[in-house]
This record gives structure tokens, sequence and C-alpha cells, in this order.
């Protein structure tokens, strides 16, 4: 592997800093100052990183857009759409139910150039949230549309709906609920109830964009609103850096903007690698110890290098470039 020279080109404090700042997060050396994580990946153009392994998907969707001339926002819009669309049963109308028994969903999209952004939250019977999000950032001067206000929005737009009957969704969930039990009897199953696609576009030219997508937290409160709609928590981009997302506990995340996190980090100069494990340390220190966190980071940098940390079990990312689409193990901590 290639060996990026350690110091010859920083200035002695701040390669102090970064040294102190990347060990203090458990990378390694070469990994800190900008070896390449993943060398036949490492900086190509254009890179393509989401959170889990559903996620690779909608990055080879992604990819697809951009190799056909699509932007770096049609990229993450129509990405985000197939597992919106794929009845996984934690992102789009196949999402786990609220506490009521309605799907709620959270989303999304942000982009480098401008620093612009579009949110809905608690929306209900929308089949693409991220189309509602983007139409947010482009067509109002807001940021955030939420509930009923989101849904009168998305179909203002002529987004897809798809009627939605509480009592329906109500004897879905009981059906869930029962098969949930079911799988926490047996020690071979892991029922979720929650998982999140946030998906991360650098562009051929070097721009970012992000956005994410989730039904949320099952069985919420009514009216609960996670990290994943919220610039800075459940994503965050900025284009002289790179980018986060975030899945896991959004309550957990939201309370350390952990995306925002993220990317100082990465402004700092630590690698996407190390930048995720330290939010996830920064966040540990400030907690009861042994309390499970639930947090799940996925990032990229300005120069193609990327990585994904999680507080514990296991969190794979998928990564796809031009000459590679794959899942790979994120770092425990
Ligand atoms: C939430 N962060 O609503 C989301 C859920 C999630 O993996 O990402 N789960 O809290």
């Amino acid at each position: 592997m290639k060996m990026k020279p350690l110091s010859s080109d920083l200035p002695r404090r701040e390669f102090l800093t970064r040294a102190a700042l990347a060990l203090a997060a458990g990378a390694t050396l070469p990994a800190a100052f900008g070896a390449d994580n993943d060398p036949a990946a490492a900086g190509e153009r254009p890179l393509i990183v989401s959170t889990w392994d559903f996620g690779k998907a909608s990055n080879d969707a992604a990819l697809k857009v951009l190799l056909g001339g699509g932007t770096i926002l049609d990229a993450v819009e129509q990405g985000i759409w197939v597992t919106e669309s794929a009845g996984i049963g934690t992102v789009g109308l196949s999402g786990t139910p609220n506490a009521a028994g309605v799907v709620q969903l959270d989303a999304c999209i942000m982009s480098g150039p401008g620093h612009t952004a579009g949110s809905v939250a608690a929306l209900e019977g929308i089949r693409h949230p991220i189309s509602a999000a983007r139409r947010v950032m482009e067509k109002t001067p807001h940021v955030m549309l939420v509930g009923e206000g989101a849904r009168m929005f998305a179909l203002e737009e002529g987004l897809e709906s798809i009627e939605t009957h509480a009592a329906e969704h109500y004897e879905a969930w009981q059906k869930q609920r029962a098969k949930l039990k079911a799988a926490a009897q047996d020690p071979k199953a892991t029922p979720k109830n929650h998982d999140t696609l946030a998906l991360l576009v650098l562009g051929a030219d070097g721009n970012i964009a992000g956005g994410c997508s989730t039904s949320g937290l099952g069985h919420k409160l009514p009216g609960r609103v996670g990290d994943s709609p919220i610039i800075g928590s459940g994503l965050y981009v900025d284009n002289e850096v790179g980018a986060a997302g975030a899945t896991g506990l959004g309550e957990n995340v939201m309370r350390f903007c952990g995306s925002f996190l993220v990317v100082e980090y990465m402004r700092q100069g630590l690698h996407p690698q190390a930048a995720c494990q330290e939010a996830i340390r920064r966040i540990i220190k400030q907690e009861r110890p042994g309390k499970q966190l639930s947090l799940n980071f996925v990032a990229l940098d300005k120069q193609g290098r990327h990585g994904a940390a999680t507080s514990e079990g296991q969190f794979p990312y998928s990564v796809t470039s031009k000459t590679d689409s794959r899942v790979q193990p994120g770092a425990r901590i």
C-alpha cells in the first residue's frame, strides 16, 4: 500500500494536533494523515457511500444516474428512491409504524454547492419523502416542513401518494409485532425496528451532496422526529471538507449534532474513518458507562476517502465507484 509522507508538508503544530486527535480516535497514523484506506477506490470520483448493506442497490442506481449525465442531487434522490421502494421495512412506506399504527417518514437532502438543504418530518402517505425534501430545498424559502403541512406540500407538488388507512396499518403492525415477539425468542433471529439510509455522493467534479431517508424508530410516539431529517444530525455536507450521515438511535445522535461533528473532525484533518470513530468516542465519554447507544456514522471526504464506525454490534456500509461496488464493515469502537 502506498503511504503518503506523514509530516513533510505539514507545519509542526498542525502535525502534532492531528496526531493527538487521530491517536485519541484510535486511528493509525497513516490513516489519520491521508494514506488511502482503500487504495483501489481512494481518490476515485465519482464515489458513493451509504449506510448498511441495503444501501448498495441505491449506490448502484446513483452511479448510473451520474454516468448518464445526472447531477449529484439527481443521484442522491434517485438512488434513495430505490431503497424507499424496496420494501425493506425501515425506509419508505414499508416502514415500521409508530405507536398509533401509522407510518411517519423522515427525510432530508443537502447540497454542498450553495450549502442548501431541505427536509420533511412525520410525513404520511408519500412514496418518496426524499423528493419532498428536495422540493422543499429547491422550491421554498424554508429548510424543513413537518406533518400535515409537509404532506400538503408534497401533494401540491404532484408527488406520488399512497392512501394509508390507520386501521390497516394497525393490523399490519399487530402482525409484525407478533413476528417480532417470536423472533425475540429465537437467538438466531435479529429483529430490526430501525435502519436508515444515508447516502453520500462525491461527484466527478469534486462537489458533494447527501440524503437521508427513514421511517424512524419503530413504535415511536406519534409526532416523534428522529435525527434523520435534522441537518447536522442525520446528515451534513460541507463542500470544502466532506459529508457524513448517521443511523441508529436518533435521540443519541441529535443531542450531539452527530453528522456535523464528524464533518468538523474531518475539517481538523482526520481521515473519515478516524472522524467517525472520534465522534462516537466523544459521545460515549459524556454518557453513562455501559449505556447502549446504537450510534453509527458513515463519512466521505473531498479526496474520495471514506470510513464508518459503530458504537456496538456490526455496521456494514456500502461503497461504490466506477470500478467497484461492495459492502464492507465499519469499525467497531
Ligand atoms: C431514528 N435514526 O429515527 C433513526 C432510525 C435509524 O437505524 O437510523 N435506525 O432514530
